[in-house]
């Protein structure tokens, strides 16, 4: 362990709030017990799947009299993907909330993700080293990982270590694939005639899992509040010095909640979404073109300057690349073999183009070398591209460049910066807001645990109301599912929560963006503060504001 900064030491001495039902003893927790639930969509095949765990009914917690003495609990906790800060603190408010039951409960740490569940790598947390990471960014304390678990063998070998550490539970802190994974591996220990409880805990700073149980996933607030300092920061400076156009791509590999986030912070020229984008069945021509009338708009004022945001997943979106994309991902699942043996990128390129169909092979065809190496580098291992991989800001400025070039009427001078933001704030130390949130969470999960709930999601809403007035309870994983295509196979999945372009976030973007993308309209959020007003200190998203939380 490093030692600690002078932030970190303040840091660690904040507790964070909780909701009023949380705060007043774990074992006075009662879970009120709500409707029966159904998946958003294929309810037949998912309920098909998931016959144990199919229609649980969505929890509630309230502040009732003690429960009586418990039972020490013995609790396996994974961290799965990205970073998001916040995640020790779901990890503090395990361990606290476990202890508070009962002294002698045992909180394991699985080193490195999934992953080290399966090959039952653990270590045993003691209070040291949980207060050594409270309120701290990153996953170090025990890491992370994007093993898929999926396969039999897989979950068998899961068994034997939870089996063999006794363990009544295991927490899955992960984005939709793993939550999606969660409920697959407690659908497969109850199969085992197993009791050990597997909860999920939303976490992405992507924002895309989410519904109308979860208000939001953690890491979502700090990260984008840290991408919207630094836009603030470059949009000051474009403005001061005056000469050039910034293309920021920004993480959501999917989802561009957090462009509409950092759009809404900063009030950037050009804020684009992908969503819009795929619903206006965009070409790439189209969107170069949106950048473009911006940037002639600025030039006819005298500036040649301005902002562009760009969210990561953007090309997926664009319907003749998507497609392109899911012919590829379906060729390189298929051909995997013959793939891997050609000797060179180029080679593989030629190949790929004389595979695909005539429509996508012409898509294909037009994007620049770069970025058709780019869409063949290696998938996840959940079968998805890396879009951070693919330099979308930069596909961009060079097409905006060709085209102004062309373009008579265009007098201005066009000068881009390239960035892409991402880990920049995925490791950021946690807002408050995050920091209380997730420390929420991670009791909410006890209590789900302490009362043998299998198969939920923790969750905390109505979190714009101040975090007393927080509500906390459990939503039955399979709530969010629906049937998706991945490897080309149809499965159970947590569909992506994407922006709504009937929603608030998105409304209140469309209501200014004419207005933005020619005046200096920026604002300059500044860095997180953790220490003076609630207001600035406490405050949430404009995302979560604008959808009441
Ligand atoms: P999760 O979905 O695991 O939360 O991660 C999201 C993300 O931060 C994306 O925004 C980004 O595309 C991806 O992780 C990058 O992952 P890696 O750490 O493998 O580079």
């Amino acid at each position: 362990m490093n030692q600690l900064s002078p932030l970190d030491q303040h840091r660690k001495a904040y507790s964070p709030k909780r909701p009023s039902a949380l705060s007043q003893g774990i074992e006075r927790v009662r879970i009120r017990t709500g409707e029966a639930t159904e998946s958003i969509r294929d309810l037949d095949a998912i309920r098909a799947s998931f016959p144990k765990t199919y229609g649980m009914p969505l929890l509630s917690f309230e502040a009732g009299v003690s429960t009586g003495a418990s039972k020490p609990l013995r609790v396996g906790v994974v961290l799965s993907g990205g970073q998001a800060p916040g995640g020790h603190n779901v990890i503090a408010g395990l361990f606290d909330s476990i202890r508070a039951l009962h002294a002698e409960s045992a909180l394991y740490g699985f080193i490195g993700g999934p992953g080290g569940l399966e090959k039952g790598q653990y270590e045993l947390i003691g209070s040291e080293k949980m207060d050594a990471y409270r309120n701290t960014g990153g996953f170090d304390i025990i890491g992370s990982g994007r093993t898929k678990l999926e396969t039999p063998e897989q979950f068998d070998r899961c068994i034997e270590v939870i089996r063999g550490l006794q363990l009544d539970a295991v927490v899955i802190i992960g984005g939709d694939d793993s939550n999606t994974n969660a409920a697959i591996l407690a659908e497969y220990l109850l199969g085992k005639g197993l009791r050990t409880c597997v909860v999920g805990i939303p976490k992405t700073i992507d924002g895309d899992l989410k519904n109308a149980r979860i208000p939001t996933s953690f890491g979502f607030d700090t990260a984008v509040k840290t991408y919207s300092e630094l836009i603030g920061n470059i949009a000051r400076d474009a403005r001061s010095a005056r000469k050039y156009w910034h293309f920021i791509k920004l993480m959501g590999r999917s989802a561009s909640h957090i462009t509409l986030e950092a759009g809404l912070q900063t009030r950037a020229n050009v804020t684009l979404i992908s969503e819009e984008i795929e619903e206006k069945k965009q070409s790439l021509d189209k969107v170069v073109e949106s950048v473009c009338h911006s940037v002639k708009a600025r030039a006819a004022q005298g500036r040649d300057y301005g902002v562009v945001l760009v969210p990561e997943g953007l090309v997926e979106f664009i319907p003749s690349i998507k497609s392109l994309i899911a012919e590829v991902n379906d060729l390189l699942a298929e051909k995997e073999k013959e793939f891997a043996g050609l000797p060179s990128t180029e080679t593989k390129i030629q190949t790929l183009a004389g595979w695909l169909k005539p429509e996508s092979a012409l898509t294909f065809k037009l994007l620049p070398g770069a970025i058709q190496a780019q869409l063949l580098l290696d998938r996840d291992p959940h079968g998805n591209v890396q879009v951070s991989l693919i330099e979308t800001e930069k596909l961009l400025s060079e097409m905006v460049n060709a085209k102004l070039k062309k373009d008579p009427e265009y007098r201005g001078k066009f000068t881009p910066q390239h960035h892409f933001f991402g880990y920049e704030g995925r490791a950021a130390a946690p807002s408050n807001f995050d920091a209380d949130y997730c420390y929420s969470l991670g009791c909410a999960a006890t209590v789900l645990i302490r009362d043998g709930k299998t198969g939920y999601m923790a969750s905390v809403r109505n979190l714009s109301q101040g975090v007393e007035n927080w509500e906390a309870g459990g939503v039955p994983i399979t709530m969010l599912f629906n049937m998706e295509s991945r490897h080309g196979k149809l499965k159970p999945v947590i569909q992506k929560a994407l922006v709504e372009l009937k929603g608030p976030a998105f409304g209140e973007l469309a209501k200014h963006r004419s207005a933005w993308e020619v005046e200096d309209a920026y604002l300059y959020p500044g860095p997180i503060q953790y220490f003076g007003p609630a207001d600035i200190c406490d405050a949430i998203t404009k995302t979560l504001t604008l959808e009441k939380g």
